[in-house]
């Protein structure tokens, strides 16, 4: 399985890999690679087996090109693709039951360029690509808020074309009554159509209903939006049996 972590930037994707790949080698006995394709982080918090900043980095693309920080993420997404061979071969060699994959913040360097379908494409043809979208709980406070951060998901899904998991992290940081409220609104249709007109959003509540409209077929189709926190492992063993049973949902799809 290569599980690939996507999502806004700072949402926990790179603490996830770690949590997640740590969580299979201690709860499940299994053998995890672990890839740093983020060419911009001067630190991740996992060893990884293959790093994109072996290849190039946003410093050194700064320096070398006299670039600002948007334009050197630009040129590493060409840079990116220009490696990719390299980089599938290196993805291909690597010998692990399971490969967990950071990606960049920056999600429209990747996502939205032509690096991501293709490796996701290469991934296909040796084993299982899934992606997991990171939400950040604290960004899902309200209804909308909500609606608004998994409309990036349903892109990354209709881009990239494989199983798509989302997961909202750092609940630790939720109250007990805030997570229960998001966890009524994921899984209750009725009551996410009365918060967003509770609300009050004015001429935006017909957008916002139907764009629920749109998520709540997705979600249903994937299941549900799963509470989970990089920081104290919650939520870790039902994200390893989503990620299996993601593949049975696709068939559904
Ligand atoms: N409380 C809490 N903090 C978290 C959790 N996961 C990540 N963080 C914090 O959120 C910040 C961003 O985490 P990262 O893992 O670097 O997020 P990222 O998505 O990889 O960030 P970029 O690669 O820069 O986009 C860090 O300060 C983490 O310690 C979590 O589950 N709970
Ligand atoms: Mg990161």
């Amino acid at each position: 399985m290569y599980v690939l972590f996507v999502g806004m930037a700072g949402s926990g994707k790179s603490s996830l890999t770690a949590s997640f790949a740590e969580w299979m080698m201690e709860a499940m006995g299994a053998t995890v690679g672990c890839v740093n394709l983020d060419p911009g982080c001067t630190y991740v918090p996992f060893k990884p087996d293959f790093d994109i900043r072996k290849l190039f980095t946003i410093g050194e693309i700064m320096e070398s090109e006299r670039l600002g920080p948007n334009g050197a993420m630009i040129r590493a997404a060409e840079l990116m693709e220009k490696h990719l061979e390299e980089i599938l071969n290196a993805l291909s060699s690597l010998k692990a039951e399971h490969v967990l994959l950071d990606t960049p913040g920056q999600m429209e360097m990747f996502v939205f360029r032509e690096a991501a379908p293709r490796i996701v494409e290469a991934l296909g043809s040796i084993g299982r690509p899934i992606v997991v979208y990171v939400l950040d709980a604290s960004l899902a406070r309200r209804a909308t808020d909500l609606i608004v951060a998994s409309t990036l998901m349903v892109a990354t899904q209709l881009r990239l074309g494989i199983p798509t998991i989302t997961v909202l992290n750092k609940v630790d940081m939720l109250s007990e009554v805030a997570l229960k409220k998001i966890e009524t609104l994921i899984s209750n249709p009725k009551a996410m159509e009365k918060a967003i007109i509770e609300e009050g959003l004015g001429a935006m509540t017909d957008l916002a209903l139907g764009l629920w409209g749109i998520h709540g077929k997705v979600w249903k189709a994937s299941s549900l939006i799963l509470p989970v926190s990089a920081k104290t492992g919650y939520g870790m063993e039902a994200l390893y049996d989503l990620c299996h049973e993601a593949f049975c949902v696709c068939g559904e799809l």
